[in-house]
């Protein structure tokens, strides 16, 4: 099921509407203009195919978007979430390994059912998730205190969410979907009642900042892997926060007492040492947040691009 390794696609995707903080939207343009794209050019050989375009949407921001259960922007999410699976779906489908620069981490919606569907298609296999959060974004529109819609990604790409409307995520189709079985976290510290009930229930596999602590990163890798399995393809999902601020303090929701740098990639340098990545999303750098830290926020965006991308120390 291999992508061809050095063929790559990289979408740009300037969206915020998962979360009311502005900002986000501006990250995929200053991750290209700290020289991401070109590191990965010059540095790690990739051939790279990019429209040259930050998308941001604006052409089908609905005329009107009202809460729909407690969602905030419903259909404007939705909306740019299936634009961003169908590039997503073509890049994968063509055998290119997929680079999505966010934007908030609503995003997910659309990358991850974008490579599911082209690796059902092409492999008849499915697909694993890596989710490297302080989070677990697996709120559903009801258990969500918030109404934000990054908050729920996981759960509508596992199906604990589903809604009919097509207007409002119904055009997620199962093909799109993704198994709770195929899911692991890394890095979790601050997940809602709703969620741990959620987690809980249905013997999600979780690596908490605890867990780190207990057995150091090294291990928890190994045992993340393992759980997935070899030869099985991986989408890595990388929310920045699930750095400590103290390395990332430009996010919209920063939780104290997380990642440290190295482990952040780390954990990006063991996924690209199984030779299995087929797609990586980078999301929720905000620069415009705590703006004397951007520059270190985006320099640890980039980093971990780079070694989830093949970057190697020695
Ligand atoms: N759990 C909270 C909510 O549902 C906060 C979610 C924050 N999410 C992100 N992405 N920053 O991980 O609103
Ligand atoms: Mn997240
Ligand atoms: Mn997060
Ligand atoms: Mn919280």
């Amino acid at each position: 099921f291999l992508p061809r390794r050095d063929d790559l696609g990289v979408v740009a995707v300037g969206f915020s509407g998962g979360q009311t903080k502005a900002g986000v939207d501006a990250a995929p343009m200053a991750l290209i203009e700290a020289g991401i794209i070109q590191q990965l050019e010059e540095d790690l050989e990739y051939k790279v195919t990019y429209d040259g375009q930050v998308h941001n949407f604006s052409e089908i921001l609905p005329a009107e978007d009202p809460p729909y259960r407690n969602m905030k922007q419903p259909k404007f999410c939705s909306a740019v979430t299936k634009e961003v699976s169908e590039q997503v779906y073509k890049y994968a489908k063509d055998g290119k390994l997929v680079l999505t620069l966010g934007g908030d981490h609503s995003i997910a919606i659309g990358t991850i059912s974008g490579t599911a569907r082209a690796i059902r298609e092409r492999f008849s296999r499915e697909l694993a998730v890596i989710w490297v959060d302080a989070h677990a974004d697996i709120n559903t529109p009801e258990t969500s205190e918030s109404g934000n819609i990054h908050g729920m990604p996981v759960a509508f790409l596992t199906g604990l969410a589903t809604e009919d409307r097509p207007e409002v995520f119904g055009w997620l189709e199962p093909h799109h979907r993704l198994s709770t079985t195929k899911l692991v976290y890394i890095g979790l510290r601050d997940i809602d009642k709703g969620e741990k009930k959620i987690l809980k229930e249905h013997g999600i596999k979780a690596f908490s900042m605890h867990d780190i602590d207990r057995h150091g990163i090294g291990k928890v890798m190994d045992m993340a892997l393992g759980w997935i399995g070899r030869d099985t393809p991986i989408h890595l999902s990388f929310d920045v926060d699930a750095l400590d601020p103290m390395w990332a303090p430009s996010t919209g929701t920063p939780v104290r007492g997380g990642l440290t740098l190295r482990e952040g990639d780390f954990i990006a340098e063991c996924v690209a040492e199984t030779g299995s990545l087929i797609a990586l999303d980078l999301v929720e750098v905000n620069p415009s947040l705590d703006e004397l830290g951007a520059s270190d926020t985006v320099r640890a965006g980039c980093s971990i691009v780079r070694c989830a991308l093949g970057d190697t120390l020695l």
